[in-house]
């Protein structure tokens, strides 16, 4: 068979707001605000289609890293010429998906076109009867993608696989009716789970080799991104993990595939786990693993700072870690403990001081719009604690609420959103759909006002102007910097 693995065009993503007081400015989830990122997922189920499934043409293709459109895309599909092709998605980004399926069914009406990602792990009732696909895979694909190829091929019956589900087979799982789930808590078939993630091969690199991703943080043009663990155990109550089961892959499987990396050149790796550092001891003994075996590159992760030693964060750096992206969220004890985030802002303190010791750049992520933040002076206080702890960089987004996430249902029962709008747009996606926020206490307007202008309080700073040059390492770093902060000025 002609397999083709497709991250689809993102020319449609759904709108992040929809600002009253200016209607064209809909801020637009753009992935490349961020820098451009390879799909992960897809890379790791081809690496595991040519191990489980041999004997078949596999095809990538990644519209959002070569720039093709709907309009090229069709071009390059009848050059492919597929007979399978799983497609990865978002929910966000649901309209450009079902659109590139229908642009392939058109010209491939026997082609058998199989939906995976994000959106059918949020979504699966509605996923698995959209007319553009014929299966859906809920969960990890490495197993399920694989075994839909080898059974396609000889001609068996799909619904059989683990976590492989067609507009009929999903019907048996009795899905809540919606009038009894208003509030959109998780409904789900049992989805495809990978057990031990050892057994998987590391994702296909080799498939990306004439692409070149980037992150706005990086320090280089040679970035690997990896998975160390999957899934989180916390419980924060404005997150939608999309898998609870935390499960980690041996510290030696993570420095092997480092090693191929290092191999293929690259000098960089982002750690994409919900949560890397889960224990200071993980932190160590991957740091020690990464000494022992002599590797000279530079690392960053996303994680806690619950779970951080001044210990861990001394090794780390003497393995090469580079940054350290931290969800701090908010400024307040109080704050902390309604979001559930199991940390306190001393805790938040002594972390951001340990890491400016050290020499490790942190990035504080943090939100506003919160359910407790009631006047413009608590967004302010916010803020002024995001400035007190010195990030070498920060980020301020508006709390966007999600489905199957506490706050959403909270919002849902409070009738400051309607559930049903992502439970229509999942069952028929439309170009035109925006976000949910909390604007109890303040505005869609105000919210982009203070986010701006705690931007603006930030990055302006002369001293951390000064500084930030002063720090810069190389000429990509400076573009991604300069290029950070024409955003910030538009
Ligand atoms: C990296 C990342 C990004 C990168 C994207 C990089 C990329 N090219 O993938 C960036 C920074 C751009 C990004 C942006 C956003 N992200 Co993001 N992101 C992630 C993150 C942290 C890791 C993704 C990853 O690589 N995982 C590792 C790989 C191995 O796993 P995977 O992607 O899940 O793939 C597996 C399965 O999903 C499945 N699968 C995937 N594709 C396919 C295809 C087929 C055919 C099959 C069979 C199976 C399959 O099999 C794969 C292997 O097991 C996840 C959280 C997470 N831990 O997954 C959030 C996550 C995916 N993001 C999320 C969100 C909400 C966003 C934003 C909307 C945030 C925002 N408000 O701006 C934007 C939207 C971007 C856009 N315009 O579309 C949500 C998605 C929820 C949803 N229902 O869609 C997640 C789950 C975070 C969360 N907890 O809420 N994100
Ligand atoms: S915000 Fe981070 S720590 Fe909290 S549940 Fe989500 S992934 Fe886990």
């Amino acid at each position: 068979m002609r397999i083709l693995l497709l991250n689809p065009p993102a020319q449609h993503t759904a709108r992040e707001y929809v600002d009253p007081a200016n209607p064209d400015d809909h801020g637009l989830l753009e992935t490349g605000d961020f820098g451009l990122f390879p799909p992960l997922g897809l890379l790791s189920i081809i690496a595991s289609l040519r191990k489980t499934a041999p004997g078949h043409d596999i095809f990538f293709l990644d519209c959002i890293a070569e720039k093709v459109g709907h309009g090229e895309l069709a071009q390059r599909v009848e050059a492919i010429r597929p007979d399978l092709v799983g497609i990865t998605s978002f929910t966000v980004s649901m309209y450009d998906v079902c659109l590139a399926g229908r642009t392939i069914r058109e010209r491939f009406p026997a082609a058998h076109l199989c939906l995976g990602g994000h959106h059918p792990i949020a979504f699966p009732f509605e996923a698995a009867r959209l007319p553009e696909f014929e299966s859906i895979v809920v969960g990890e694909g490495e197993e399920a993608f694989p075994a839909l190829a080898r059974t396609l091929a000889a001609g068996g019956d799909i619904t059989a696989i683990p976590g492989v589900y067609t507009a009929e087979s999903i019907e048996r799982w009795q899905e809540t009716p919606l009038e009894d789930d208003r509030f959109l808590t998780r409904r789900m078939p049992p989805p495809a789970y990978v057990d031990d993630l050892d057994r998987l091969p590391p994702p296909d690199r080799s498939v990306i080799s004439h692409l070149q991703y980037r992150s706005i943080v990086g320090a280089s043009n040679r970035l690997a991104t990896m998975i160390s663990s999957r899934g989180c155990p916390c419980t924060c109550t404005f997150c939608d993990v999309p898998y609870k089961m935390y499960r980690q892959r041996s510290i030696s499987a993570i420095a092997d595939e480092i090693g191929e990396c290092l191999a293929l050149g690259y000098d960089e790796v982002h750690f994409y786990d919900d949560l890397f550092n889960i224990t200071p001891e993980r932190v160590i003994a991957f740091s020690d693993e990464i000494i022992r075996r002599g590797y000279r590159f530079t690392w960053d992760f996303r994680g806690r700072v619950n779970t951080v030693t001044y210990e861990s964060l001394v090794r780390a750096k003497e393995a090469g870690c580079r940054m350290i992206s931290f969800g701090v969220e908010t400024g307040s004890d109080e704050g902390l403990r309604l979001l559930k985030k199991n940390s306190n802002i001393a805790q938040v303190r002594q972390v951001f001081g340990w890491c400016r010791s050290l020499g490790i750049l942190t990035i504080a992520d943090f939100m506003i719009g919160l359910p407790f933040e009631k006047s413009v002076t608590d967004v302010r206080r916010n803020i002024d604690f995001m400035l007190s702890i010195d990030p070498d960089y920060a980020q301020v987004s508006i709390l966007s609420l999600f489905p199957h996430t506490e706050l959403f249902s909270d919002a849902a029962r409070r009738g400051l959103i309607r559930p049903e709008r992502w439970v229509e747009f999942a069952r028929a996606p439309r170009s035109d759909f925006y976000l949910d926020h909390w604007e109890e206490w303040l505005s869609m307007a105000e919210l982009l006002r203070l986010q701006k202008k705690a931007y603006r309080r930030f990055y302006l700073r002369p001293r951390y102007i000064w500084h930030s040059l002063l720090a810069t390492c190389s000429w990509h770093e400076f573009g991604a910097k300069l290029q950070g902060a024409m955003k910030l000025f538009r």
